[in-house]
């Protein structure tokens, strides 16, 4: 039925356009074609003006409409040099912007034909050419070079003493792993993954760096505030990507090739919360790229906290290597060695 609808309202509009076309040859026949173009150049040049001005007056509502909207300041310190070169982005392009719209319909509009004065030939200055290549060329560059600096920065080598998070993306969860005690991130072999088996990231359990590493999943990823945080970025199936707004950051998650950024959160989740004035606020993590059915549903959480809360909570996590070998955990062997121990004990002493 919608279908259906579309179609006739296409073709009754093209029929109308048709007809509009039509009749305006016969009046240009009728009144004569010399005439007729003159008056449809005179109400052109005047619906040119009148698009400029509503463009603009359209433009600003859009603004002012959607001010506040914007996500807040940044909540990371290469957030604000992002913020700043976009906002330098913005008022180039806009002031670029606005000055070449107004010359284009303005002069559109004043320069209509006329029968008053004759059009001057001005076909080519070698001058202007220049200026307005050379110009534009010199401010792109810069621009361009502020963002491979930036970039290369962000996706380059991590202070020394930054933490490191390793995030992985899959239809369509985010898992987490730190490195432990041992500051080192055990090796990984994709054919190693085995959910069942308690290794959904593939860990080499032969790699002693493994052993310390914690696994978290289904809940929230944690951070340090004021301390340098470097994710190493995987993709267990198709390309996500880890996009995380409020630190103003985002980067491809590929399958097979790990990627990098860092960046130092400035602000905790409960400064968020008071700065915003929303006790519901969380950090998030958004998958921007369409990976799938699911890919809606992809949103990580972030909590941003002091060293204290964050070392509180790491305390509270068991390495996955203890969740593949039970045996191994010194936490479960404890208790069982102490009650055979205690077993032994109460059996009656043999003669
Ligand atoms: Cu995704």
């Amino acid at each position: 039925m919608q279908t259906f609808f579309i179609v006739a309202i296409l073709g009754l509009g093209f029929l109308i356009v048709f007809q509009i076309a039509k009749a305006s040859e016969y009046v240009a026949v009728l009144r004569g074609e010399e005439k007729a173009r003159k008056q449809t150049n005179k109400v052109n040049a005047f619906m040119l003006l009148a698009f400029l001005i509503i463009g603009l007056i359209g433009v600003y509502y859009c603004n002012e409409k959607l001010k506040g909207k914007i996500l807040g300041e940044s909540a990371s310190d290469h957030g604000v040099l992002i913020d700043r070169m976009l906002y330098i982005t913005i008022a180039l392009t806009g002031i670029v912007f606005l000055i070449t719209q107004i010359c284009l319909f303005w002069f559109s509009f004043k320069y209509q034909e006329s029968d008053k004065r004759k059009p001057y030939y001005y076909p080519h200055n070698n001058k202007l050419e220049m200026i307005w290549t050379v110009i534009p060329a010199i401010v792109l560059t810069v621009m361009v070079g502020f963002g491979l600096f930036y970039w290369f920065r962000m996706t380059g080598e991590a202070p020394k003493d930054a933490m490191q998070v390793e995030i992985t993306g899959s239809q369509f969860k985010w898992e987490f792993r730190y490195p432990g005690r041992d500051k080192i991130l055990g090796k990984k072999y994709f054919k190693k993954i085995n959910e069942a088996a308690n290794n959904p990231l593939g860990q080499l359990w032969e790699d002693p760096a493994n052993h310390d590493d914690i696994y978290v999943s289904g809940e929230d990823m944690h951070l340090v505030v004021n301390k340098p945080v470097k994710l190493i970025i995987n993709a267990k199936d198709v390309i996500h990507d880890v996009g995380l707004a409020h630190f103003r950051m985002k980067m491809d998650a590929v399958p097979g090739t790990p990627t990098t950024m860092w960046f130092t959160p400035i602000k905790t989740t409960l400064e968020m919360r008071k700065e915003l004035n929303d006790p519901e606020f969380v950090y998030e993590i958004s998958c921007d790229q369409m990976c799938g059915s699911g890919h809606f549903g992809m949103r990580g959480t972030i909590v941003v906290e002091s060293q204290e809360e964050f070392d509180r909570w790491m305390a509270s996590k068991k390495p996955k290597y203890y969740y593949a070998f039970p045996d191994k955990d010194p936490d479960a062997i404890k208790p069982m060695a102490d009650s055979v121990n205690k077993i032994a004990q109460l059996m009656p002493k043999s003669k």
